[in-house]
């Protein structure tokens, strides 16, 4: 890989001209524009260059100046002396006090090789399903993964797939993919003009929104307040969100499903639906109103500790507001990640499409990019269950299986075992259920390959690392967020500041991998000479057209460009181009993928008289080992972390530590721990010491931890985040606690219990 660059080393002296850069920040949903003030040169020709601030964007059509503090700490990132520029081979030399792993730097070439080799060596050895990818959550942030990663990941042929998306939001897409036919068709939430707004198990206010990107929410949220709209959270922990809301309803964790299902009850009983334009297309609502029946709200209120009127009253209001401008019921997180996340976000939908709140202005609706993937037919619609994981027969959804049996997949010795593992843009070990079961099995794995630019608590298995850019190194484009925003926007931005001399972008190391790959594995390929040729063609030729030359003949191909939409507009734009807010369009793409809606898909039909007795019999107290009482852990986010990797910034992790044991004043005075006191929390799979912070804002019987902290683990190379390490609440979640239909992480309600103070 030859790589021309000028002299760059320097730095600018600091009376150095600054210039305007514009950009996005792609750390979270919210995808916020922002302006950066640059120092030095941007486009090569000078010392390299030094980002001085970072602001919102007033003139950005979606965020209209708003960040958050994590914006700035792309600066950090940028500078951070931990970051690798170059690849690295961890190297193990026995010193005279034992062995000592040391990293080191090799050029490209060298680590292109290496990684070819270790992952064609075990398929050759163990087939192709012995080699596992798993893709963390900045492979949707980051647009060349996107674009590039598939051509590589593609040739693996492997059904060892994974990805954060099954800790994640992965009943979403199977809920969009049986009702509306597509695994990205998930209508959002017309923030900007509905009238009523139930919120399950999200806290936009901390995470800026998620299947949802709604920047600066908090003043659309005091908008829809002065509109004479209202507001409800239904959460375990009185949130951020939660108190600014109208009303918080304190559910107890995990039992939505069984809440929903009432709402769904006394739409019916009370003769409240009132589907609207899409009753026409509605299948099966009488199969739904027999099979919600025995979930009256007065037999769900001991489950869900939410009373019968409460529930009847929230029903009555949302059908109310749906005939006055609109209502919308939102579930994220904390509803997906349960036991019933699928019936939970299935009993959503319904919500909606009974009370004619689907693809209706003030209600949720598809959104309209420039560059619609489901149109384009840039994704596939999904698939449920084509094929079941090895070892417990887990489903799969459109070719990925869930994260939840990655360790065990490692772990089980016979024919598919994963031997090989490569990690693109995640850090399991901190992030999915069971985070030590897991760490202890990249251990023995014959080899590992990551690409990130940081040596965290997953990469430091690695035998080769190979570090990308970082953000504000490459331009950029959301195909992903754009697709999920509260408004229709285009937006493209340029590099801010140029790239390190040597360094490559994730596009083009999937580009090169895939090609290299490709050679190697020649004579292990099907297929005739001719395709095996195409098939390198295409891989050469993807190296030659990066991102922006592929948005420019996508736009083309969008027929956007017909409209004026044109990379060269784009790019006059930096703030990005308003195309208006969300419009009615689910009907004619409907149409066009599946002509009806299926309120009853065969697996929500099998299900729901399975759960009469758990959601309608007496409540039956978690199981708790040796007598002690057992708490139900959940999760929780702060606007100053981003999962597992920003904790190397100093200004994100400064103050009092974040990572403490949420829980209401009269369980601390049952276990007789004082506020501050650290305590020793244990589950079925590990045990974790966190200080606890007593405070009545969390439900009695619930514990919150947030995710993504444990930096203490040997090996790591952040020297911020190893001195704020914190601990991981993935030591006590359980990879066997899982959706009982899609297999995905449940993370909520965690059965766990305080060993000792
Ligand atoms: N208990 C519990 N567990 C959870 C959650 C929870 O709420 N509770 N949340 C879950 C959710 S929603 C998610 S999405 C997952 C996240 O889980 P993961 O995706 O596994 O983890 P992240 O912490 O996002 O780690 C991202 C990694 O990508 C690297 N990185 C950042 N930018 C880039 C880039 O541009 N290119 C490359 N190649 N690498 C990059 C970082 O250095 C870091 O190592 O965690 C899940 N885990
Ligand atoms: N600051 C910050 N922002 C982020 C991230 C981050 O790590 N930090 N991560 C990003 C990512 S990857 C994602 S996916 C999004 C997630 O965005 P959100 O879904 O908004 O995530 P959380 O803030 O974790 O909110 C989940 C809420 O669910 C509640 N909860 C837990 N269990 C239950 C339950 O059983 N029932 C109900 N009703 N509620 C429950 C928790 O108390 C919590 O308030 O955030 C994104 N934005
Ligand atoms: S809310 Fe913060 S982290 Fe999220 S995109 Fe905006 S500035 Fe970035
Ligand atoms: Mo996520």
């Amino acid at each position: 890989m030859a790589h021309a660059h000028p002299d760059t080393s320097k730095a600018p002296a600091a009376d150095a001209p600054t210039h305007t850069r514009h950009g996005a920040c792609n750390l979270c949903e919210a995808i916020c524009g922002l302006t950066f003030q640059v120092q030095g040169s941007v486009d090569g020709t000078g010392p390299q260059a030094r980002i001085v601030s970072v602001k919102g964007n007033e003139a950005d059509p979606l965020s209209r100046g708003h960040i958050c503090p994590k914006a700035v700490a792309l600066k950090d990132l940028h500078e951070d002396p931990d970051r690798l520029r170059q690849p690295v081979k961890r190297v193990v030399e026995q010193g005279p006090h034992g062995s000592i792993t040391r990293w080191q730097t090799i050029t490209w070439d060298e680590a292109f090789d290496l990684v070819v080799e270790g992952l064609a060596r075990t398929r050759e050895q163990h087939g192709p399903n012995a080699v596992a990818v798993y893709q963390g959550n900045p492979n949707v942030h980051n647009w060349g993964n996107v674009t590039h990663g598939h051509l590589f990941f593609s040739q693996l042929k492997t059904r060892s797939r994974f990805s954060a998306t099954s800790a994640d939001q992965l009943p979403h897409h199977v809920v969009a993919h049986w009702l509306y036919g597509h695994q990205l068709a998930i209508p959002i939430p017309d923030i900007d003009r509905t009238q009523f707004m139930l919120v399950l198990g999200g806290n936009p206010l901390a995470s800026n929104g998620s299947l949802m990107t709604v920047p600066d929410v908090r003043a659309r949220f005091k908008a829809l307040k002065s509109r004479g709209g209202k507001l409800v959270v239904v959460d375990p922990r009185r949130t951020e969100t939660a108190a600014i809301a109208d009303e918080h309803l304190a559910i107890d964790p995990g039992t939505d499903a069984a809440w929903l299902l009432s709402l769904v009850h006394t739409l019916f009983a009370e003769e409240l639906t009132q589907p609207g334009a899409l009753a026409p297309l509605l299948d099966h609502v009488q199969a739904v109103r027999d099979a919600v029946a025995p979930f009256s709200p007065e037999a769900t209120a001991a489950l869900t500790g939410i009373d019968a009127a409460t529930t009847r009253r929230i029903a009555r209001e949302l059908a109310a507001a749906s005939s006055q401008g609109g209502a919308v019921a939102y579930g994220r997180m904390g509803v997906s990640t349960q036991a019933h996340g699928v019936v939970s976000q299935w009993a959503i939908q319904v919500i909606n499409l009974l009370t004619g709140n689907i693809d209706r202005e003030g209600g949720a609706l598809l959104t309209s990019p420039a560059l619609n993937l489901i149109q384009m037919k840039l994704m596939g619609p999904g698939h449920l269950g084509a094929w079941r994981s090895r070892v417990r027969g887990a489903p799969e959804f459109s070719g990925e299986l869930p994260v939840s049996v990655l360790a065990e997949e490692m772990l089980t010795p016979g024919r598919g075992q994963i031997k090989a593992l490569l990690t693109a843009a995640g850090n399991p070990v901190l992030s999915t259920p069971n985070g030590r079961q897991l760490d202890e099995a990249l251990a023995k794995l014959d080899f590992m390959v990551a690409i990130d630019f940081y040596v965290n608590e997953t990469t430091r298995h690695a035998d080769v690392i190979l570090p990308p850019t970082c953000f504000v190194e490459h331009d950029h484009y959301d195909l992903v967020f754009l697709h999920l925003a509260v408004r229709n926007v285009a937006r493209y931005s340029e590099p801010i500041v140029e790239r390190a001399p040597g360094t490559l972008h994730d596009w083009e190391i999937y580009a090169e991998l895939a090609q290299r790959y490709a050679r190697r594995v020649w004579a292990l390929e099907r297929g005739g000479v001719a395709s095996r040729l195409a098939g390198l063609l295409t891989r050469g030729l993807m190296k030659r057209l990066p991102p922006h030359r592929l948005l420019a003949i996508g736009l083309n191909r969008a027929g956007a460009s017909a409209q004026g939409l044109t990379l060269a507009k784009l790019r006059a734009h930096p703030e990005g181009i308003d195309l208006g807010p969300l419009k009615p369009s689910l009907v004619a793409s409907l149409t066009a993928r599946k002509k009806r809606i299926d309120l009853m898909p065969a697996g929500i039909r099998s299900e729901l008289p399975q759960l009469v007795a758990a959601f309608t019999g007496p409540v039956t107290p978690l199981a708790s080992p040796s007598g002690r009482p057992t708490l139900k852990l959940i999760g929780r986010r702060d606007v100053r972390s981003n999962n597992s990797w920003m904790h190397n910034s100093e200004r994100l992790v400064s103050g009092k530590p974040r990572c403490t044991l949420w829980m209401h004043p009269d369980d601390a005075l049952r276990h007789a721990v004082a506020d501050g006191q650290t305590v020793t929390v244990a589950s079925r799979t590990g045990r974790i010491a966190v200080p606890v912070h007593v405070s009545a804002d969390i439900r009695p019987g619930v514990v919150s931890l947030p995710h993504g902290w444990g930096h203490d683990r040997e090996g790591v190379q952040m020297a911020v985040a190893q001195a704020h390490p914190g601990a991981s609440i993935n030591d006590l979640t359980d990879d066997r606690l899982t959706d009982r239909i899609s297999a995905n992480a449940a993370f909520s309600a965690v059965p766990v219990w305080i060993e000792a103070a």
